[in-house]
């Protein structure tokens, strides 16, 4: 069928098994083709492409509630709900949103990009209803890898308490981004082998109801081999004994066993959750072959070979770069450990594990444990550091002042991707972490100009004794600098002067000097002289530099890749205000208060004016009228 023309999922319900089976096919074929050309989630959406169809198929959207989990398996629900066309815009700048988007759709109504949110969204919305008395299903899907977040089991433990009528989809393909990691993982497992729990209860049910009661003790008897036989065939029991139905596991490439399933869901009252294997990447043989991960997320690939169609960098990986000092000096000192929630692969942490596994921690997708475990290590005389994506430091925000700061505790983070990431989008942007960490005591917090400093960062990290540290870094690679062989350590609080100049003041630092640095060659032209500041530590600041500017009087501009709210900047306004400066002009650029969609970053620097040319203008607006011909004149 045309999928283009997929209005919405009501075609379905006329569908046989094996038009479904057709339909299936062609669904897989078009994300094969269309996703070579745009990149994305590919892996986690051929692996959830029949489950996706039954669930339309059984189901009414948007009255019923589907809730994608993380949200990046959510491409099949777009086709079925009219969104095929807009593929080939997936990810790009005002495209299609590679998450669930409820701008885009009546059928997105829940949004995510952050993992495990969906059980506590169903809770609310189930809550909601039964107080407006509606008769809505709730049906959260997620994975096993998002299953081991915190709030997952913060909610099923909330869920199963209330008995909220809901289904929950725990779509298991033992992958998380990597190989999916833990205990409920191994639990997954178990319950995986232990076959069709369900059926067998029944079955049982049935016979001890036609068993004829002698009394109590033969249904106590029947009370405790029902018992002991459900522990003997699923060890553990976690999903019931949290006051769910477990369903399962059913094969999830099975029409015949999902529909069987999803009915019975429909019938059973309270918390139901039905165990779903699949298979990530499902069709797609690279993809389906995949056991690293690879496959997660991928940009545009050759069809025939799985070849990715990368442009050969010519500089290291930031990620990369930074494990791997980190694993250099950990030869040196066996204090160094690493700590991971659920990104070994995107934090490039594959060689450290593999020289030292007994120093190397992948926790799951569990920031707040990861965060807090990295203190409990650093009190007891460890240096961990521990690696993590802006966005997801977010969920952390607490164990950082509680546990890491306020102990003092001396952990080294590693902040991945700061600044704006592009295709992922809006859940995804690194830029809030400067205004959520400068306020709190004991950090420092600082971030390089290239590649070469940044390996010098990560050694004054590891060397500094005194406390928490860390550093922000952005996604992508280096500028392809020239790199020192030796390692040195930067003085914590010191700035540098990268460019003199005796008009005005540029303070910035990590991906916007380059811009910085273009801007004042620019403006020298025009007959402007601007110094330029790498401003590497964003706490504490050079308070001697910034003293000295203050009392030459020049105009300031500061410029980050992150929000103004309570930026860097905020911090400049701030020390000029406490010192009495009040008239110093000074100027901020960074990212203004909204939320930043996706599209390549190149394209969203241009919409929120973080160009060359809009320094330029900042830099002739800040200045005296005499300075600067035509001006104010
Ligand atoms: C809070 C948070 N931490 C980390 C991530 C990065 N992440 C995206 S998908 C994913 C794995 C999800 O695994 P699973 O739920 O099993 O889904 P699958 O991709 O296997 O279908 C991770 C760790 C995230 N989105 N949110």
């Amino acid at each position: 069928m045309d999928l283009l023309s997929i209005q919405d999922p009501s075609f379905l319900k006329k569908m046989s098994i094996e038009q479904l089976e057709e339909l299936g096919e062609e669904i897989r074929n078009f994300l094969i083709t269309s996703l070579s050309a745009s990149g994305g989630h590919i892996g986690p959406n051929l692996g959830v492409v029949e489950l996706t169809i039954a669930l339309h198929k059984e189901f009414d959207s948007p009255k019923d509630k589907f809730l994608w989990d993380v949200g990046h398996q959510s491409y099949v629900h777009k086709l079925l709900t009219g969104r095929g066309k807009e593929f080939e815009t997936l990810r790009q700048y005002k495209g299609l949103c590679g998450f669930p988007k409820r701008s885009e759709s009546e059928h997105d109504v829940w949004e995510t990009g952050h993992s495990s949110t969906s059980l506590s969204g169903a809770m609310g919305m189930a809550a909601a209803r039964d107080i407006k008395g509606t008769k809505e299903y709730i049906i959260p899907i997620i994975g096993d890898g998002a299953l081991t977040g915190g709030m997952a089991l913060e909610a099923l433990n909330h869920i199963g308490d209330e008995k909220k009528d809901m289904i929950v989809i725990l779509n298991d393909n033992e992958m998380s981004i990597a190989p999916n990691v833990g205990a409920i993982h191994s639990m997954l497992g178990r319950l995986r082998t232990a076959g069709k729990y369900q059926w067998v209860k029944d079955e049982l049910e049935y016979l001890f109801k036609r068993i004829p009661a002698v009394g109590g003790k033969l249904a106590a008897t029947a009370e405790r081999i029902k018992d002991s036989l459900k522990y003997m065939l699923v060890s553990g029991m976690f999903f019931e004994e949290l006051g769910f139905t477990y369903l399962g596991p059913v094969d999830g490439h099975s029409y015949h066993e999902l529909f069987e399933n999803l009915q019975y869901a429909k019938k059973t009252k309270g918390p139901v959750l039905l165990h779903v294997i699949t298979k990530k990447g499902k069709g797609y043989k690279p993809a389906e072959t995949d056991t690293i991960g690879t496959w997660h997320g991928t940009g545009p690939y050759k069809i025939n070979t799985g070849d990715f169609v990368k442009p050969k960098a010519a500089a290291p990986s930031w990620s990369g770069l930074v494990s791997g000092t980190v694993q250099e000096l950990a030869r040196e000192d066996d204090r160094i450990v690493a700590i991971t929630p659920a990104m070994p692969v995107g934090s490039k942490l594959e060689g450290f594990a593999k020289e030292f596994p007994e120093r190397m921690f992948d926790v799951g997708i569990a920031e707040q444990h990861a965060a807090t475990m990295a203190a409990g290590m650093a009190l007891q005389g460890m240096k961990p550091f521990l690696a993590i994506y802006s966005t997801f430091l977010q969920r952390a925000y607490d164990q950082v002042v509680h546990d890491i700061c306020r102990q003092n505790a001396n952990v080294f983070i590693g902040i991945d991707r700061a600044g704006l990431v592009g295709a992922d989008g809006e859940t995804h942007q690194g830029v809030f972490d400067i205004a959520f960490l400068r306020h709190i005591p004991n950090l420092v917090l600082m971030m390089p100009k290239d590649e070469n400093e940044g390996r010098h960062m990560v050694n004054t990290a590891l060397a500094y004794e005194e406390g928490p540290i860390a550093m922000r870094f952005p996604r992508g690679n280096g500028l392809g600098v020239k790199m020192d062989k030796e390692l040195k350590t930067i003085p914590i609080g010191t700035w540098e002067v990268l460019r003199p100049g005796k008009d005005a003041v540029i303070l910035t630092f990590g991906t916007t000097i380059e811009m910085a640095l273009e801007a004042a060659e620019e403006l020298q032209k025009e007959g402007l002289s601007v110094r330029v500041v790498n401003a590497r530590f964003i706490k504490p600041i050079d308070k001697q530099m910034m003293k000295a500017i203050l009392n030459e009087g020049l105009p300031i501009l500061t410029i980050e890749e992150a929000v103004l709210e309570g930026g860097f900047g905020s911090t400049i306004l701030e020390f000029a205000h406490d010192l009495g400066m009040y008239h110093t002009p000074i100027d901020r650029m960074g990212i203004p208060d909204r939320f930043i969609e996706h599209g390549s970053v190149t394209a969203l620097l241009e919409e929120i004016g973080l160009t060359k040319a809009e320094v330029m203008n900042r830099i002739k607006l800040l200045m005296p009228p005499k300075t600067h011909k035509g001006i104010g004149s």
